[in-house]
């Protein structure tokens, strides 16, 4: 639907609607198409692509699902052994009721109230299910809770044949029509902004805080929007006569952090609206590997080798998207009879290089050169972290370091000129045997 009004889309005037994701060319209040008033309009619209999603009182919302008995009556999912409130539905929070509300407070607030035990497996299953949908929009999903998550959606128009914000708005469709509950999004230039905004118009929002807005929206806002500013440390700020961003905006950053220490420097930072934390993929993901399975099978080392270097690069593609590095090296391999052999070697400090991951790789396929042939060959590397402290300098011998200065400008090259502006001597030519890699994550 929105695919074929592609053309104009870049066009900041124009809007869509959230409904039926067509593309709106006037100023009316409602979708030229199908009427609904859920339009979206931002100046930065089309050029925004971190967003955050949170499903919309998520227990409740599964409950409800659940029983549709339930769907017009305030729900409280909460009770148990510590006798809180886990959430409420949007009617019960209409009476005042909040999460973590002792439950006869929630009651007195709302006596009416649907009371509902916790059901944590069918939760967690329900997460995982929203989880999947949203990694088949970008495999830069970083969950921060059982029902949120942040994306980057930069680079996947293409794919997708829309701009992030209409990925998003079919995102919540798809949601609400698949699994039956609803989420809010925030579309921003940064993590903390579209964390802020996906909270701003719940249930069912999307909000946008663009960069020339960020300054002046911020400086409204009290200092408890910041992260890490809880009630303990938003009272000390309060001693000091701090109440807003506004205030934060206006002083030295030398004098903030002799004040607050590391939290004054985050505080200067983020009062300006300049956050540069990237999306790191799901936590929980173990390994970044790159298997393919040949059409016949080998045993030369002169063909594996080939082989070998595209999964290498692959996986060092993946790694440097992702900004995340991995110590050991896993090489897999499958023999004609079905076996399975992995081998792993431990780095002495983590790599996102493909030379490395290939050097080393080459190295434990020697060893197995033994004449056998196989009919799969991976590599990966496990162990992640951060990429922070991979590949130091000074740690690389002189021939790896050279490489390594090689594959930064080989990298270069390739955004700027496509993947296969460059080739390496052990790629160049290869592919008659194998199939195209395909990435795995664990
Ligand atoms: P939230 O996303 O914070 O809240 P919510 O989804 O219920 O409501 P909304 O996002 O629309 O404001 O938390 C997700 C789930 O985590 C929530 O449904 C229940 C659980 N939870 C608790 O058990 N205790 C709590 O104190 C909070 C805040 C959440
Ligand atoms: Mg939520
Ligand atoms: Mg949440």
């Amino acid at each position: 639907m929105f695919a074929a009004m592609a053309a104009p889309v870049n066009n900041p005037d124009h809007g869509f609607c959230r409904d039926c994701l067509t593309f709106q060319r006037g100023e009316t209040r409602r979708c030229e198409r199908c009427g609904s008033p859920r339009l979206a309009r931002h100046p930065e619209l089309y050029r925004l692509h971190l967003a955050h999603i949170d499903c919309d009182a998520f227990y409740a919302a599964i409950e409800k699902r659940d029983n549709p008995a339930l769907k017009d009556r305030p729900v409280i999912v909460g009770g148990g052994k510590r006798g809180v409130v886990s959430t409420a539905c949007y009617i019960a929070r209409i009476h005042g009721v909040r999460s973590a509300m002792p439950m006869f407070k929630a009651l007195e607030a709302c006596p009416e109230a649907v009371v509902i035990p916790p059901d944590m497996e069918k939760y967690v299953r329900v997460g995982r299910e929203v989880r999947a949908l949203m990694q088949a929009l970008t495999p830069l999903v970083e969950p921060l809770s059982i029902d949120e998550a942040f994306l980057d959606l930069s680079g996947t128009e293409r794919l997708h044949g829309m701009p992030p914000a209409v990925v998003l708005a079919r995102f919540a469709l798809t949601v609400e029509k698949e699994l039956g509950i609803t989420v809010s999004a925030g579309l921003s230039y940064c993590k903390f902004l579209a964390k802020v905004a996906s909270d701003f118009r719940k249930p069912r929002g999307l909000s946008v805080i663009g960069e020339a807005e960020a300054l002046g929206f911020l400086a409204e806002q009290p200092v408890t929007l910041i992260w890490g500013v809880g009630k303990a440390f938003a009272a000390s700020l309060e001693c000091d006569g701090i109440r807003t961003i506004g205030q934060l905006q206006r002083m030295e950053r030398g004098d903030l952090m002799r004040r607050y220490g590391v939290m004054g420097d985050r505080l200067y930072h983020l009062s300006r609206g300049e956050d540069d934390r990237r999306v790191h993929p799901d936590s929980d993901a173990k390994s970044v590997s790159a298997e393919t399975t040949f059409d016949t099978d080998i045993s030369a080392m002169a063909e594996l080798v080939p082989v070998l270097r595209a999964l290498s690069e692959k996986v060092s593609a993946r790694l440097k998207k992702s900004g995340i590095a991995g110590r050991t090296v896993v090489l897999k391999l499958k023999t004609q009879d079905f076996k399975l052999r992995t081998r792993n070697r431990q780095l002495g400090d983590p790599t996102r290089l493909a030379d490395r991951i290939f050097q080393t790789g080459l190295d434990l396929l020697r060893r197995q050169a033994d004449g056998t042939k196989y009919r799969l060959l991976g590599i990966g590397v496990s162990d992640l972290s951060d990429d922070e402290k991979a590949d130091p300098p000074d740690l690389v011998d002189i021939q790896s370091r050279k490489r390594a200065l090689a594959e930064g400008a080989i990298d270069t090259l390739r955004g700027k000129f496509g993947k296969k502006a460059v080739e390496t001597g052990y790629t160049f030519g290869k592919g008659r045997s194998a199939n195209p890699p395909e990435p795995i994550e664990d």
